[in-house]
């Protein structure tokens, strides 16, 4: 293994300044070799000075560098950065140079990864290292910052300890069961199971919405032609995105873009409106409506006030049942050929959104309703811990396994120190979210999943 790594730690392309990031035992012995300032390098303190190839006395860069004295700083290590200019070709030849001078090039990722090595943060807090970097919006940029301040890992641990008494008072029982101690009954263990159960669960619940702030969400606007699907879009967009005309049949392919919804990254898609039709174009368009419609997290459908529904409506009403959904009725200021009743009455939920799009009425409402929808009814989940992270979420469903299945074999007597395997299973798989135990390979593919440099 290399000890000392060196990378780009800044975007690639022009900027005001790049920054060449070196990490490991041999930092300042490099630095001193390749910076000359006046003056010597202190640590913490930022030094003006040049960059020079000590072999051919070449200038490189103007830049300002400071030394970081480990183990306080971010990998836990001897640290340095070079300011350079925001220079592709000064960045590339202040590393080569670094290079040359016995750092070895860092991996993606393995700043962070030694940061975890050395202790500096868990494993779900390095993980959200790379969430923070890649957030898109205020919401998932908040969670993303919360678990890397240590939110999750206090929440995890927390249960973990609850688990950890429920193994020790076990292991007395079984090592001293003579002795004068407490005697551990079955329903005491079983109420403690049923408690780190619930925990677990509660934690598990906010996954849903952990995961939509993350990643965003995909939503489908549809209904049939001329409702307008593409005037809701441009309302959400509040910009003029998508053609709108009073001719049925206005959008023929999908039109996609994101925008942020209550700080939530959404991807809308309007979409061809469905009928019947001989038009080549347009039957592909619709097709790709479905596509659309199947593969979004949330159907908005919309129908039209002024007319009475029709066979479309009411078959795209039947499969909006087993979807996230909400229901539209739009062009309300034309008429009352459909009241809210009566599509209350054909959609899965009974909820209908009046509108009236051209004046941007009922926009709020729909933005209400999104939010409600990801945060799943519970609003207070906002400012509470929630898991993001999909290996998270599969080792604490594994974790709710093992502690159920501990307590379904507590319920038929079965002897302690069997019921204590599932018990202990629980309790290295919520380790294994901190990475207190975790495998090697488990590491290289998290931390595989960063950019260079960081
Ligand atoms: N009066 C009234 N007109 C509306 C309202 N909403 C949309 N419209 C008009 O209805 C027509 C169709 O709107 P679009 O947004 O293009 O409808 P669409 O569903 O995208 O139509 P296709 O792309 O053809 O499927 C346009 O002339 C809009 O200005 C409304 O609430 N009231
Ligand atoms: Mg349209």
């Amino acid at each position: 293994m290399c000890e000392t790594i060196a990378a780009i730690s800044t975007a690639y392309g022009e900027g005001g300044i790049g920054i060449v990031r070196i990490s490991g035992p041999e930092a300042l012995g490099i630095l001193r070799r390749v910076f000359v300032c006046k003056g010597s390098i202190t640590s913490r303190r930022m030094a003006f000075g040049r960059i020079i190839d000590p072999e051919t006395g070449d200038v490189i860069d103007e830049v300002l560098a400071v030394y970081m004295k480990g183990p306080t700083t971010y990998t836990g290590e001897d640290v340095a950065e070079i300011n350079c200019h925001g220079s592709v070709v000064a960045l590339r030849k202040t590393l080569a140079l670094v290079l040359r001078q016995g750092a070895c090039m860092a991996q993606p990722g393995e700043f962070t990864k030694r940061a975890f090595l050395n202790g500096r943060m868990d494993l779900s807090q390095a993980e959200a290292v790379i969430d923070v970097i890649k957030a898109k919006a205020d919401a998932g940029y908040e969670a993303a910052l919360s678990q890397m301040e240590g939110d999750l890992s206090r929440r995890v641990r927390e249960i973990r300890a609850e688990v950890l008494d429920i193994l020790v008072d076990i292991t007395v029982n079984i090592d001293y069961p003579d002795e004068d101690i407490e005697k551990l009954t079955y329903e005491k263990l079983l109420a403690d199971l049923e408690d780190a159960g619930d925990e677990i669960d509660s934690l598990l619940a906010t996954a849903g919405a952990g995961r939509m702030v993350k990643e965003g969400i995909r939503v489908a606007i549809v209904g049939r032609p001329n409702v307008g699907k593409s005037s809701l879009m441009n309302c959400l967009l509040r910009q003029s995105r998508a053609i709108v005309t009073e001719i049925p049949g206005t959008t023929r392919d999908t039109i996609e873009e994101a925008v942020s919804i209550r700080n939530i990254p959404v991807y809308l898609i309007d979409t061809a409106g469905i009928r019947e039709t001989e038009d080549l174009v347009e039957m592909i368009g619709i097709e790709r409506t479905k596509e659309a419609f199947n593969s979004a997290d949330l159907v908005v459908f919309i129908a039209d006030a002024s007319q009475p529904l029709t066979d479309e409506d009411r078959d795209i009403l039947e499969r909006l049942k087993d979807r996230r959904h909400l229901v539209l009725l739009n062009k309300t200021d034309l008429g009352n050929a459909v009241t809210p009743t009566i599509l209350g009455d054909r959609s899965p939920n009974g909820d209908v959104i009046e509108t009236c799009l051209v004046k941007g009425e009922g926009i709020d409402k729909i933005e209400d309703k999104i939010e409600e929808l990801v945060y799943g009814g519970q609003l207070a989940q906002k400012d509470s811990v929630m898991v993001s992270n999909v290996r998270h979420e599969e080792l604490l469903r594994k974790a709710g396994q093992s502690i159920s299945d501990a307590a379904v074999i507590t319920e038929t007597g079965e002897a302690l120190d069997i019921i204590e395997i599932d018990i202990r299973e629980a309790y290295d798989y919520l380790g294994e979210i901190i990475g207190e135990t975790v495998s090697d390979e488990v590491l290289d593919e998290v931390f595989s999943r960063f950019c260079l440099g960081k």
